[in-house]
């Protein structure tokens, strides 16, 4: 166990690991938004999309349009190369913030267009050996069935272009009725505000440690819960692995990354006994680092389980498909499997698979 106490207020306030944050596409827009909200920098942020409107109204400091002149859902065979080409100058221009940068976190939602398309460009072109990215993407809700389907495939291109992708699966939303709160944006938005304080408070050798935990697997999960009096770290990281952002099986998971904000000062014995009982649940030992942050707010964890392989989300997403329609009693049983099994196998690599 590799446990490396990262403090804390001063080093945010000059950070040492320079950390941009890139938000595409509508729901890329909007994570980003909602973490400027929650506490990160927009200086180093910069949002991409092909809507003007959402463009307009995000909080970072820089943005970039991408001009569709074509509508992209009217003419999207015609318009393929074009927007390839559109999507190729984006990420060109993107790259001229993230070049800065030590740490690039790109924010997405998969199964629409633009961030599915882009994002895997961006994420690929803005990563080198010494400038690692990772990204943090929504899948589509249970209800937008084909939309999952289609972010399937975009997120095999994003474990492709990205040393980790977190996945933040809308389809496990608790709170999917209310729209007054939507728990998926407040996660996401949690996790890049808590990947950001990580790395902006590391030192390069921690910094390293931190990617070596991402980097476990292609996908990880990221767990929060905010302590309530009486709560231990240890309780507390129980707690929060009650609900993970995807469905992805905890036995599975190969790193943790846990994150401890609030006010108090914890000592390395409460992160041991939190590790114990993490390497309890998941049943083997774990690739750990911790760190703390000093914040007046309420405490809260952040948890982040890494080591995932994409083979591991194809069997979480799928289930989730056929729940669906078993709930809803889908006359069309047979059209899910010609279409859920070719799209599957297509994606499905030999040995990828555990
Ligand atoms: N959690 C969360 N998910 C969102 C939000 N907006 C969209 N999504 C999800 O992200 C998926 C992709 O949608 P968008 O981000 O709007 O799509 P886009 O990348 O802008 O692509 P086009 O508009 O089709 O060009 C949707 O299917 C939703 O499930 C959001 O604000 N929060
Ligand atoms: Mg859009």
């Amino acid at each position: 166990m590799s446990a490396e106490e990262i403090s804390s207020a001063e080093r945010l306030a000059n950070p040492i690991l320079r950390v941009s944050v890139v938000g595409v596409g509508g729901a890329g827009n909007n994570l980003l938004s909602h973490a400027i909200g929650g506490g990160v920098s927009p200086s180093r942020c910069v949002a991409v999309n092909t809507d003007r409107g959402q463009l307009s109204r995000s909080l970072a400091r820089n943005k970039i349009f991408l001009d569709q002149t074509v509508s992209p859902t009217a003419a999207k065979v015609v318009t393929r190369r074009e927007d390839q080409r559109t999507f190729q100058s984006a990420a060109h221009r993107v790259t001229s913030y993230t070049d800065g940068s030590d740490f690039t976190i790109v924010v997405t939602g998969l199964g629409g267009g633009t961030g599915t398309e882009s994002a895997p460009i961006i994420a690929q072109r803005s990563r080198t050996p010494v400038r690692p990215v990772v990204s943090v993407v929504a899948i589509p809700f249970i209800h937008e069935r084909e939309r999952r389907f289609i972010a399937l495939r975009g997120l095999k291109r994003m474990v492709e272009a990205c040393d980790c992708t977190i996945v933040i699966d809308n389809g496990v939303d608790r709170d999917y009725l209310s729209t007054a709160t939507r728990t998926t944006d407040e996660t996401a938005s949690t996790a890049v505000r808590s990947l950001t304080e990580l790395l902006s408070g590391a030192e390069d050798v921690e910094a390293r440690d931190i990617l070596e935990v991402l980097s476990k697997g292609d996908l990880a999960t990221v767990c929060n819960f905010t302590l309530r009096t009486g709560d231990t770290l240890q309780s507390s990281v129980i707690q929060a692995l009650r609900t993970p952002s995807a469905n992805l099986p905890l036995k599975k998971a190969k790193g943790a990354l846990l994150l401890y904000r609030g006010p108090a000062t914890l000592s390395t014995a409460q992160f041991a006994q939190a590790y114990d009982a993490l390497v309890s649940l998941v049943g083997s030992d774990l690739s750990f680092i911790h760190g703390s942050v000093y914040t007046q707010s309420d405490p809260s964890v952040c948890l982040f389980l890494t080591g995932y392989t994409y083979g591991t989300a194809l069997d979480g997403f799928i289930d989730f498909v056929e729940l669906y329609d078993a709930e809803y009693g889908q006359e069309e049983g047979d059209t899910l499997t010609t279409l859920s099994v070719p799209l599957y196998q297509m994606e499905q690599v030999p040995n990828q698979r555990d």
